[in-house]
């Protein structure tokens, strides 16, 4: 047993292990005050909330209070393992300034109010909308971090109860871009690879994914395999130093947005070097020769020039890739929220496809979702999909979720592809929407140029329906605001990157009148009384439990195959991977193993579009395209970013992530140990830059683009020349003044740009023109983390520490496998490929 500052060291204590071996088991465990486990009255079984990564735990309470949390040793995805924010974020939940009653807006104020009342405002706004307008003037934009259970309810009360075709996610600004490469290449959603893949691969290529500080437990697998025998060899594809770089054997830090260039020439060379499975792409693929004569056109010295990156490198890069016989890939938003993000996704799939490299331990393509169940979001067709993975352009398949929803497919939006949020917010503007009902997301920081998200939003004529669990810069302008219950206050279950599924359990009551996501949709759907096509309720269910069952039917035979699950399989154990079915009661560990995938034209999620203009295609063309449902390489030409830099504004921008801070910090800036680890906006410039503009370390610069300016010291950081990057995380909801028009604010939103991806829709985060000007000299050095991308290359900058509160016990055990279930499964993790 061992204690370690888990701020300081985020990943804490090596276990190494080798090729084809168990991860070693290490419990770690965070109580608060000075508490030990014999304080503990009850551990309740849940998954963490900040990530993707789905790290199993277990919520420690005390007198009706949530006190702590302790991994859970016996779950395939951490072996015990939680990351910093798994181990204090929970804070958060108790924090007095919860959302406690409802809130309506009076005379331009918002006051307390009943459920009855704010239910009834929503209800008759619904209402009135629906007789005068229609089900098109009302939206609804949710998360991916609300629950299974309650995404499939709000999904089957948008669509078949309002019936409107304006459904959608934050999963838009974060996995549309996964889900539109998985649909292109594999003809439907859901993950092929599963995390088992780190322990065997010999190669893993990161691609604008920095694992270690997005999903770091998962990175504390790969360093574990790092320092164990026979390790991995890793390439890194990121324009900034990030931890991942730095452990990688081969980085290439090119010019964002020419990631499409980057994987033609990776695909050039492992063509040109015949590192081909002939076998594989004959009998599985269609396409390959489309692929062959575009990668013909991007021979290394092109690429190199066009990404501004060494030949060498370029040749070792795909060296590495070309000649593993294991080969993990993982990307990230790098790529999808850069230039072309379906296009270059999709390359990563086509590297996997020509070299066989699907579906047997070690060889995977993870294309990862970011927020704990971005996944459910979109098994449940709450991001404008068809539940179940559904193909909306396909008859027969609307038909059969008509069936499972009692109603005729009329009833079923089905007559073009679902609008994305940015989408909406035109038809809000142009008022053709006239309410729009938000839960658990963050508008007013997270979408791109809020200087016009604002305007839009706050209009009068637009009814603002926010859910959230505290009063976020959204909620302060809503019409009305509805006091959520949160993760550890209700029940529900959640599905991570490798499809495992996790039960968390209510552990404490919700604050004061706080209800649950789920109960308020049953809520919604009572009241509104809606039917199916035999005067049955449509919405049929109560509970967590029934709900699930629903979801359960509407799952069957579908990839995501839920129906062998239940909670009792959950409990105790291991989370368990989709599909899981009477054949496969254990659960899946990969998909397409057999080299067979979800294509067929009559099972296709989709019939894909073009990469470069979007389009989709006609159900005709891909017949004939893929008669036999195989695996689909498209190819793709590299085009530049929209906005590229000029005299003007010289620098690229770049936004994302660190470590300590979760989105629009309503968890983690509330978190002590995590909200000192990362106080306060800062800007990252290349040392080279730093030196041309005459700022250093804590100067207080500006950045601004066409659409604004934020404020902010600089940290001279490893960052790739011509780049400067901003963490996105810091909005206005704790600083004094709030946002004054006209003036340099924190959030980096203000500067990104209304654009996207023309296959998935989800918004360019990270390409964008800026320039950057000194204010005044500094006084101290920037508040970013020492510890992550943003660690200083030269000046002497304090370390960044959690200090005695920030202590973790860590326990490290023996190599073992997960607990075991009743019967065996040889697809058990760990078992394969030994
Ligand atoms: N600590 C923490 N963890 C999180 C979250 C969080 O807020 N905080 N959020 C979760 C969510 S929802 C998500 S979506 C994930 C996101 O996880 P990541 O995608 O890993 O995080 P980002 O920082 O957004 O972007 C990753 C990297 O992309 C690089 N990049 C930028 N432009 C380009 C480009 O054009 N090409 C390439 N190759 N790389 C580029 C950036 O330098 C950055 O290091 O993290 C999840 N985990
Ligand atoms: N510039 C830039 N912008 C980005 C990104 C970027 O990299 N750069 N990344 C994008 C990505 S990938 C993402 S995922 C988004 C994230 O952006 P948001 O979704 O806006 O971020 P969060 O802060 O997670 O917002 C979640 C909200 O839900 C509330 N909440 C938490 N739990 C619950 C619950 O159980 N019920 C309810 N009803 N509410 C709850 C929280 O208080 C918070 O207000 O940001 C996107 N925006
Ligand atoms: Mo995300």
């Amino acid at each position: 047993m061992t204690t370690v500052d888990r701020v300081a060291q985020p990943w804490g204590t090596r276990t190494p292990y080798g090729p084809g071996e168990t991860w070693p088991t290490r419990v770690d465990q965070f109580l608060a005050d000075g508490l030990t486990a014999e304080d503990v009255d009850r551990w309740v079984q849940s998954a963490s909330l900040l990530h993707s990564n789905g790290d199993a735990l277990d919520i420690a309470v005390r007198d009706g209070r949530i006190v702590g949390v302790r991994g859970r040793a016996a779950d395939r995805v951490n072996h015990g393992r939680l990351g910093p924010k798994d181990l204090y974020g929970w804070q958060a939940n108790a924090s007095p300034d919860r959302l406690t009653r409802p809130l309506v807006r009076e005379d331009g104020r918002l006051v307390e109010a009943s459920w009855d009342e704010a239910m009834g405002r929503v209800v008759e706004r619904t209402q009135a909308l629906l007789a005068e307008r229609g089900a098109s003037s009302i939206g609804f934009y949710t998360s991916g971090q609300l629950f299974l259970e309650e995404y499939y309810t709000l999904a089957v009360v948008a669509h078949a109860g309002i019936g409107t075709n304006h459904v959608d996610g934050n999963t838009r600004l974060c996995t549309a871009t996964a889900a539109a490469a998985l649909k292109e290449s594999f003809g439907c959603d859901g993950q092929p690879g599963s995390y088992t893949d780190v322990d065997h691969a010999d190669a893993i290529a990161l691609f604008g994914h920095n694992m270690a500080e997005t999903q770091s437990v998962l990175w504390t697998r790969v360093l574990d395999r790092l320092a164990g025998p026979n390790p991995p060899r890793v390439l890194c594809v990121d324009p900034r130093l990030t931890p991942v770089a730095r452990a990688a054997t081969v980085h290439l830090a090119s010019r964002p947005g020419t990631n499409v260039a980057l994987m033609n020439g990776l695909l050039h060379e492992v063509l040109g070097h015949g590192w081909v499975d002939e076998w594989y792409v004959a009998a599985h693929t269609v396409g390959f020769a489309d692929l062959e004569e575009m990668v013909a056109d991007y021979p290394p010295e092109r690429v190199a020039r066009i990404c501004d990156v060494p030949v060498a490198d370029l040749r070792a890069a795909a060296e590495l890739v070309g000649t593993a016989d294991r080969l993990l890939s993982t990307v990230l938003q790098g790529f999808y929220q850069s230039n072309q993000a379906t296009a270059a996704a999709v390359q990563v799939n086509n590297l996997h496809l020509v070299r066989g490299m699907l579906g047997a331990p070690g060889r995977g393509v993870l294309q990862m979702n970011g927020q704990p169940t971005a996944e459910n979001t979109r098994e449940c067709g709450a991001d404008g999909d068809l539940a179940g993975f559904r193909n909306w352009s396909n008859a027969a398949q609307v038909a059969d979720l008509a069936r499972v929803w009692n109603v005729e497919p009329d009833a079923i939006p089905h007559w073009s592809p679902p609008t994305h949020v940015i989408q909406m917010l035109r038809y809000l503007e142009d008022g053709s929407m006239g309410m729009l009902w938000v839960q658990a997301t963050n508008p007013l920081v997270s979408l791109p140029e809020l200087g016009r998200v604002r305007s839009v939003l706050s209009q009068d004529r637009v009814f603002l329906v926010v859910q959230d669990v505290f009063l976020s810069e959204t909620a302060q302008i809503a019409d009305v605001v509805l006091p959520a219950a949160t993760w550890g206050e209700k029940t529900g279950t959640f599905t991570n990157v490798d499809r495992t599924v996790h039960l968390s359990e209510k552990a404490v009551d919700p604050p004061g009148e706080a209800r649950a996501d789920l109960d308020i949709f049953l809520d919604f759907a009572r009241r509104m009384d809606f039917r199916g096509k035999d005067g049955s309720p449509l919405v049929h269910w109560h509970d967590p439990a029934s709900a699930f069952a629903a979801w359960q039917e509407c799952s069957r035979g579908r990839p995501c195959d839920y129906t062998a699950m239940s909670y009792d399989l959950l409990r105790g154990g291991s989370g368990v991977q989709w599909p899981c079915t009477e054949e496969h009661p254990e659960g899946t560990e990969r998909l397409y193993a057999d080299g067979r995938f979800w294509a067929a034209p009559d099972v296709a999620e989709a019939y894909g579009r073009d990469l470069v203009t979007g389009a989709p295609m006609e159900e005709t063309e891909y017949r004939a395209l893929n008669p036999e449902g195989r695996a689909l390489i498209k190819a793709a030409p590299y085009l530049p970013p929209h906005e590229i830099p000029s005299e003007e504004y010289p620098f690229q921008l770049v936004t994302g992530r660190t470590l300590y801070q979760f989105h629009t910090r309503t968890k983690t800036g509330r978190a002590p140990q995590l909200d000192r680890a990362a106080p306060d906006v800062w800007v990252e410039l290349s040392a080279q830059d730093a030196v041309a503009l005459d700022v250093a370390e804590g100067d207080v610069v500006e950045v601004r683009s066409p659409r604004g300016a934020v404020e902010g010291p600089v940290r001279v950081s490893g960052i790739r020349p011509g780049v400067v990057f901003l963490p996105f995380h810091y909005g206005y909801w704790d600083t004094e003044a709030g946002h004054e028009p006209g003036a340099a604010g924190r959030a980096a939103n203000e500067l990104t740009i209304t654009d996207w991806d023309a296959c998935s829709k989800q918004p360019l985060f990270k390409t964008a023109a800026a320039r950057v000007t000194l204010v005044r000299r500094g006084t101290a050095p920037a508040p970013a983390p020492t510890t992550t991308a943003s660690a200083p290359v030269a000046a002497r900058v304090p370390a960044t520490v959690g200090g005695p509160a920030a202590e973790v016990r860590e326990e490290v055990g023996p190599p073992r496998a997960p607990t075991p279930r009743p019967t065996s499964s040889p697809t058990a993790d760990g078992e394969e490929g030994r």
